[in-house]
């Protein structure tokens, strides 16, 4: 099959899922150099079983609310690919959550996984339950009802989920803590966990820091670094937080954050301090983030989702990292950071960028790196801290980063030689597709048709 028959399939089959179909699209696009020589990859039908999911469970949480209201939400989990490991990825608790949204996050996995180097599939599962606004009691009585169905079908041999968007530390406590009363069992079944109960150190920040690590390697591609170079960062949780930390360590400035209420623009620079500000904000308080404007007398701009463009993207800098969500950065935004001369855009979200505008950059000279690739940090420690877990061990922080960086190197090297090798060099979207694909293929060619 062409690629456009190919992609016609995947629409007809999953009608109304455009996420999903953004995300295949894109795979499809780059690997069609690989199926031309691979004719045993294409009678074997591994395009068309990898946009199937192993498995999609869908089911009802109910919960009760302070109110003594009852609550009704739906929560999921795609089992997508476990050809090279356990079924492994995040859990989302957001309002847009749909089976597309996780559909395309979880055949991400896939291909992000692979790169890792560790032995794991991909998954991805959440609700749309929305954990702004609720009180911590809400928050657990949502993780416990919605674990009540979930533990039926993970275990740490099986399906590891983490965490996502929404969810974070308190929830994966929570999450845990209903999986071990019911199953009587304590094992490494979830990870993000604490420090303390199983956790590794590390993941908290593996993601952000990942993400820089990652983008200091393609600098160096071009004898430069991050050093002294202005950077834009979008959101302000988990992913946002870390990448901050890491470009002011390795000597960069950052000029903005922000939320779902629009952004922040720091001239002077987000520094250690108000970094520690912004994490108490967001983590603690869950305020938003024109508290951080009104704090250090810096600039706020207020965002729609439905707004043309994001100024974010207009304010010169050298690089942007999107850490927010899916399609943040659109064609008229890639045209900004163009007109500005931004050097590199390193994806810390998972497909933050849309298809015309990574053509854009990409076609104008910009580095451009895929979430599958630059964002893989954190998934790969927590590979790091499932191996813990099975080894009965707690690596020191030095071992764990030490790991994380040459994780992060090794990505980097195998994308950029798969792009040569298959005539697009520089090509880091193109590479990582290629190669998380081709890890993949061969280990569903060596299993059978299952
Ligand atoms: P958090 O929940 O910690 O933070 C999400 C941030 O993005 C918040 O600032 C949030 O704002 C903002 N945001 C969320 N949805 C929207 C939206 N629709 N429009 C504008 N802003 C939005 O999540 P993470 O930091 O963990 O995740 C961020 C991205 O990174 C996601 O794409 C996720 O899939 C990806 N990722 C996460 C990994 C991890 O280890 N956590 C690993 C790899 C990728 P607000 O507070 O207003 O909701
Ligand atoms: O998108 C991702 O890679 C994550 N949310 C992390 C998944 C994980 O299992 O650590």
């Amino acid at each position: 099959m062409t690629q456009s028959e190919l992609l016609s399939l995947v629409k007809k089959r999953n009608p109304n899922e455009p996420e999903f179909i953004q995300a295949v699209d894109e795979v499809l696009l780059s690997i069609m150099p690989v199926l031309e020589r691979h004719a045993e990859f294409r009678d074997l039908k591994l395009i068309e079983r990898m946009t199937e999911p192993e498995r999609l469970i869908s089911f009802r949480v109910t919960w009760l609310d302070d109110k003594g209201h009852v609550q009704i939400n739906r929560g999921y989990r795609v089992q997508m690919n476990s050809a090279i490991g356990p079924y492994k990825g995040g859990l989302r608790f957001h309002p847009t959550v749909t089976a597309s949204v996780l559909k395309f996050l979880a055949f991400e996995q896939v291909f992000k996984n692979a790169l890792t180097g560790i032995p794991m599939g991909g998954g991805k599962g959440g609700s749309d339950f929305d954990p702004k606004g609720k009180s911590n009691n809400e928050v657990m009585k949502f993780c416990q009802a919605f674990m009540g169905e979930l533990a039926r079908h993970i275990d740490n041999r099986t399906d590891v989920p983490a965490g996502d968007i929404g969810v974070g530390g308190r929830e994966i406590g929570y999450l845990f803590g209903a999986y071990k009363k019911i199953k009587n069992e304590f094992s490494g079944v979830l990870t993000g966990k604490g420090i303390g109960w199983g956790g590794s150190l590390i993941r908290t920040e593996a993601t952000g820091y990942g993400l820089v690590y990652f983008a200091e390697n393609m600098m160096q591609t071009k004898n430069d670094s991050l050093k002294g170079k202005t950077c834009l960062v979008s959101g302000s949780g988990n992913v946002a937080q870390y990448a901050i930390e890491k470009i002011i360590h390795l000597g960069g400035k950052v000029l903005t954050a922000s939320d779902s209420s629009g952004f922040i623009y720091d001239k002077e620079g987000i520094t250690l301090e108000k970094l520690a500000y912004l994490k108490d904000l967001k983590d603690n308080r869950r305020g938003r983030i024109k508290e951080y404007a009104d704090q250090y007398k810096c600039q706020f701009t207020a965002v729609h989702a439905d707004d043309a463009f994001n100024p974010l993207w207009s304010i010169p800098a050298d690089c942007a990292f999107p850490c927010a969500t899916q399609n943040e950065v659109n064609a008229k935004d890639a045209a900004n950071l163009i007109k500005n001369k931004i050097k590199l855009l390193g994806e810390g979200a998972n497909m933050p960028t849309s298809p015309d505008a990574i053509n854009l950059l990409i076609d104008n000279g910009v580095m451009y790196s895929p979430g599958k690739a630059s964002n893989a940090g954190g998934v790969a420690t927590s590979g790091l801290e499932m191996t813990q877990n099975y080894m009965g061990q707690n690596w020191t922080r030095e071992e764990v980063d030490a790991k994380l960086v040459e994780i992060m190197k090794n990505i980097h090297d195998t994308a950029l030689a798969a792009a040569k090798e298959y005539g697009k060099p520089g090509n880091y979207m193109v590479g990582a597709n290629i190669a998380g694909f081709l890890k993949v293929a061969k280990a569903m060619q060596a299993q059978g048709v299952i």
